[in-house]
């Protein structure tokens, strides 16, 4: 596979972000786009220089001529298009890369995985926090043993930023902050610590004019061992702004680690102690306070290509993020019901 051809669908609000960095990536050319809004449709093919544009995806699969597909729509659509993407070609498939959250429940989200599974190709969902570069910066130091074994987990995301002009449909939906910011915030708590046998929940709304609930304490009970408490806000008004920041603190049996405001990860192990500024690059498309989220974006998609060429399953598979989604729907019943939830529940 020399070339790698795509096509993305949905170019709202984010998938301005995926198309620059797609233009960044070597080797992939984004050949064609879909929208059912034809002036965001023409803006973006104005903006990235692509000339096939269309209004119905299943017109655009049936022409092909491509091998990926990048889905950016907001979850209602995600089932349906992952299927078209598995009928393409008479049934070959395209590989596909879908945005969190995958699926509006985990029904849909099993017969999408089965759906790409059935046609041999790979499906990632576009889980891009844990690559986060200061995240990532974490990960990997806490894989590599430098505090011993973890016991004990914070993954925290606390801000008062206005999530809602760039994105108006996340106050109007019933689920809030789990299902849109939490999601990622547990990811990244299973890429520490691994899987999880149980969740318990509270959550609250505090902004009135939003629909869901804006704030979520989250208490996770690792298989491994570890406790994690995952921490979510939208309604903290605090100096500094933190946005969109996931702060860590980590205990290990050799020592701790913190990953604080302003990308500071701090490491106190073996009597000593070590300061790193992990704060990700600007990218040239990008922009403060964006540029976190950005970067990581760039770095996924490379992941997926790199995942293609390599012949090997994406870190955040289909099959992977089942758990991650699994997470959320138990954080929610668990809130609802007042109860710690078994994830074998789900
Ligand atoms: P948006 O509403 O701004 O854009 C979605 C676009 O998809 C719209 O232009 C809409 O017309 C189009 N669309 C919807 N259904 C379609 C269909 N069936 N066929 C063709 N076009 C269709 O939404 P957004 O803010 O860009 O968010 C898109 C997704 O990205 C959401 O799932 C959101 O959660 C996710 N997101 C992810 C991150 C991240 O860091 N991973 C950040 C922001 C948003
Ligand atoms: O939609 C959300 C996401 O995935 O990252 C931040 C966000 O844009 C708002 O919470």
């Amino acid at each position: 596979m020399s070339r790698i051809r795509g096509a993305l669908i949905g170019c709202g609000f984010f998938a301005r972000n995926q198309l620059h960095a797609w233009e960044g990536i070597e080797g992939v050319e984004i050949v064609a786009i879909c929208d059912r809004d034809e002036t965001r449709l023409s803006e973006a093919g104005e903006a990235f220089g692509i000339a096939r544009r269309y209004t119905d995806a299943e017109r655009m699969f049936e022409e092909g001529g491509f091998d990926f597909v990048d889905i950016a729509t907001t979850v209602p659509s995600h089932r349906p298009l992952v299927e078209m993407a598995a009928r393409a070609g008479g049934g070959a498939g395209v590989h596909v890369i879908c945005q969190k959250p995958f699926a509006e429940n985990m029904e849909d989200a099993r017969a999408m995985v089965a759906a790409i599974d059935a046609t041999g190709k790979t499906l990632m969902v576009h889980e891009n926090f844990r690559w986060q570069s200061a995240v990532r910066a974490a990960i990997e130091t806490l894989r590599g043993g430098a505090i011993g074994t973890p016991f004990f987990g914070r993954v925290s995301f606390r801000s008062g930023y206005d999530v809602f002009s760039g994105q108006p449909y996340l106050a109007e939906g019933a689920r809030f902050i789990i299902e849109d910011l939490g999601i990622h915030i547990l990811d990244i708590s299973r890429a520490l610590f691994g899987d999880v046998a149980r969740i318990s929940a509270t959550t609250t709304r505090i902004n009135p004019a939003i629909r869901g609930e804006d704030v979520a304490t989250m208490l996770l009970a690792h298989e491994s061992g570890v406790t994690s408490v995952v921490d979510c806000s939208y309604a903290t008004r605090r100096t500094p702004e933190t946005f969109p920041e996931t702060l860590l603190e980590i205990d290990g049996t050799g020592g701790t680690l913190r990953l604080d405001a302003g990308y500071r990860l701090t490491i106190q192990a073996r009597g000593g102690e070590e300061r790193r500024d992990v704060a990700p690059p600007v990218l040239p498309w990008a922009e403060r306070p964006w540029h976190n989220i950005q970067e990581s974006v760039a770095l996924i998609q490379q992941h997926f290509i790199t995942c293609l060429r390599e012949g090997r399953a994406p870190e955040t598979s289909g099959a992977d993020n089942l758990r991650t989604l699994a997470l959320v729907e138990a954080a929610y019943l668990s809130a609802a019901e007042g109860r710690t939830v078994a994830l074998a529940e789900l």
